[in-house]
């Protein structure tokens, strides 16, 4: 998969490099590109943004600079790519989108700052790819890059190859509508706490039963929203 990534903070996306993705990117696996959005102004202070046209407070991102750097993503891309905008405005961000996402050839992340970009740079960038606002959830950040970064992660260890482990993939929060059972290791006895004794039974059936039991107790408590509604009504 090729990602690219248009930010006016490009170090942020440093730590790409360390974990997990950052093997993938040296196994050829993944192919992030991160780009300056300052590098595409043609003005002595490298200008990104500007008031608002109809009043307000904060700055708008210009959308020439926005033009120009997904035009020359584009121009040296072979397929068409997702264009993925971060912002709170956006459709949320999920484990099955995330999966979903997995399955491109190529993704262009275009972080925000200040108030937003000009609204008409979604409309070109349409002409470029498929575009999706996505947002991470109900709470506002200062820019997209963190929740780019957030996405990338997401997105790129679902990609075959990126986490050692496939198996890995399968028993985790989300992937089955609920939150993953908990987990114990040695020692069996710790600090006067022992790990519940079902899982020393070695009866893998009772296991997989309290595993699932102990997901759907946790989800109720914790998520009750990722439940259907007759479930949760039904227990109270
Ligand atoms: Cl994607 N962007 C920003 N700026 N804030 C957010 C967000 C995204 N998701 C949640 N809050």
């Amino acid at each position: 998969m090729r990602i690219d990534v248009v930010s006016i903070f490009p170090s942020f996306f440093d730590v790409l490099e360390v974990s997990l993705l950052g093997k993938a990117r040296g196994r050829g696996i993944l192919d992030v590109r991160v780009h300056d959005l300052r590098d595409h102004t043609h003005d002595r202070h490298r200008t990104v943004d500007d008031s608002p046209y109809g009043g307000g407070a904060g700055m708008v991102m210009k959308p020439e600079p926005w033009g120009e750097a997904l035009d020359a993503i584009v121009a040296d891309a072979a397929a068409s790519p997702t264009l993925i905008f971060p912002s709170p405005a956006g459709e949320r961000f999920t484990q099955s989108l995330a999966r979903e996402l997995s399955t491109r050839e190529h993704l262009v992340f275009g972080c925000g700052r200040y108030e937003g970009i000009d609204e008409r740079v979604f409309e070109e960038a349409a002409r470029l790819g498929e575009v999706r606002l996505v947002s991470l959830g109900d709470y506002v950040l200062n820019g997209g890059e963190v929740a780019a970064m957030a996405m990338i992660e997401a997105i790129g260890r679902l990609i075959p190859g990126v986490v050692g482990n496939p198996e890995s993939l399968v028993e985790e929060s989300h992937e089955d509508g609920l939150l993953e059972y908990p987990s114990y290791t040695k020692p069996s006895s710790w600090r006067g706490r022992d790990v519940p004794p079902v899982l020393l039974s070695g009866d893998h059936g009772r296991i997989a039963a309290w595993r699932h039991d102990q997901q759907v107790e946790r989800t109720r408590a914790r998520r009750p929203d990722l439940l259907p509604a007759e479930s949760v009504d039904a227990e109270e």
